[in-house]
């Protein structure tokens, strides 16, 4: 049984607000030791975090069932995790092990786990949106009850592929949920400066159902989210859903001198005063759900599980080279 089947077992006993802290955390930290190997060499190619924006991909997936289906991008560590994939095969992936979920042969940029539906992350902007809609369209003919969430940048709100498949979705009343994660940039640009109008105005004038929420407060996202695939569920048809928010690192890994983009002050704005995990936190001490105690254990807990994925990763076996050629669909 992989570390992560035997951690939702256990979560499953939890409150469902601890849950979702707990979630919050293991994306964080996981992303922490992304940073850390890259920043040590030990990890080829790039990444993308996530981090700052936990509580969209953790308020979203826990409106989900596993049988749903998701599609991510290229910030989509989050996404996997919160859908229930294994820290162990995603650290696996990204190192280029056989025993990853891609084996190998991925990245951190195209991970996919059929197993708790998420048909993968992709590299290209907007480049699952038409995988989201065609998922909907096939649980709506195989009438399998499944909901289908999309995870984009606001980026991909330049891209036409998007109207397309919301045009059609509505005409089908295909259950889609597109979720537009906007973290304000676009690599090193604005939005502002590349998105004309209001965002929730466009589906809007397909007739999709479309909601705005602050993406740091993950019952907030949890709660319309809900709504959304509930309505989608029952086959009133697809939604829209704006989440605000905000990237703390760079663009990837490697951007690290931001101030030509955006001041330091902004993110030391959103990381103290904005903080998913911090104003989770504060809400469930100040409810008495959980005390300090147990908050800064179930930290340890996550931090120790990620601690030793990241050896796992590294212990585990590169591909043979005879398979070079296999599992690439390219
Ligand atoms: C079709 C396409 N055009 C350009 C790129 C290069 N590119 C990679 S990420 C990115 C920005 C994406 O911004 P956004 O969609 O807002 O997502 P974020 O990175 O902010 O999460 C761009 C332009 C690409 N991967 N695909």
């Amino acid at each position: 049984m992989s570390s992560t089947l035997q951690t939702s077992k256990i979560s499953e006993k939890m409150d469902v607000w601890l849950r979702m802290y707990r979630q919050m955390l293991a994306i964080r930290l996981f992303e922490t030791e992304v940073n850390e190997l890259y920043t040590r060499a030990l990890m080829p190619g790039l990444a993308h975090l996530y981090i700052g924006e936990e509580a969209v991909a953790v308020g979203v997936c826990e409106s989900l069932r596993q049988t749903d289906y998701i599609t991510s991008t290229h910030r989509g560590h989050g996404h996997c995790l919160a859908k229930g994939a294994s820290p162990n095969l995603m650290f696996a992936e990204l190192l280029g092990k056989e025993a990853g979920y891609c084996k190998g042969k991925g990245g951190s940029m195209h991970i996919a786990d059929p197993a708790t539906g998420n048909l993968g992350a992709n590299a290209i902007v907007c480049g699952s949106a038409g995988i989201a809609t065609g998922a909907a369209f096939s649980s709506k003919r195989l009438a399998n009850d499944r909901v289908a969430v999309c995870f984009f940048g606001e980026g991909a709100l330049g891209q036409g592929v998007l109207y397309e498949v919301m045009n059609l979705a509505q005409l089908f009343k295909l259950p889609v949920i597109y979720v537009c994660e906007n973290n304000l940039y676009t690599e090193y640009t604005h939005f502002s400066e590349t998105t004309a109008g209001d965002i929730v105005s466009r589906p809007a004038a397909f007739g999709l159902e479309s909601a705005s929420v602050d993406g740091q407060d993950v019952r907030a996202v949890n709660e319309v989210c809900r709504r959304l695939v509930e309505r989608a569920r029952r086959g009133d048809g697809p939604a829209f859903l704006l989440c605000n928010t905000y990237r703390y690192h760079g663009h990837h890994v490697g951007d690290i001198n931001r101030e030509y983009y955006r001041a330091k002050q902004e993110e030391q704005t959103w990381r103290v005063e904005r903080d998913p995990i911090a104003m989770h936190r504060a809400w469930l001490i100040e409810q008495q759900r959980a005390d300090a105690e147990t908050l800064d254990r179930l930290h340890s807990e996550v931090e120790s599980e990620m601690k030793k994925a990241v050896q796992f990763a590294i212990n585990a076996a590169y591909p043979n080279t005879s398979q070079v050629e296999q599992h690439v669909y390219a």
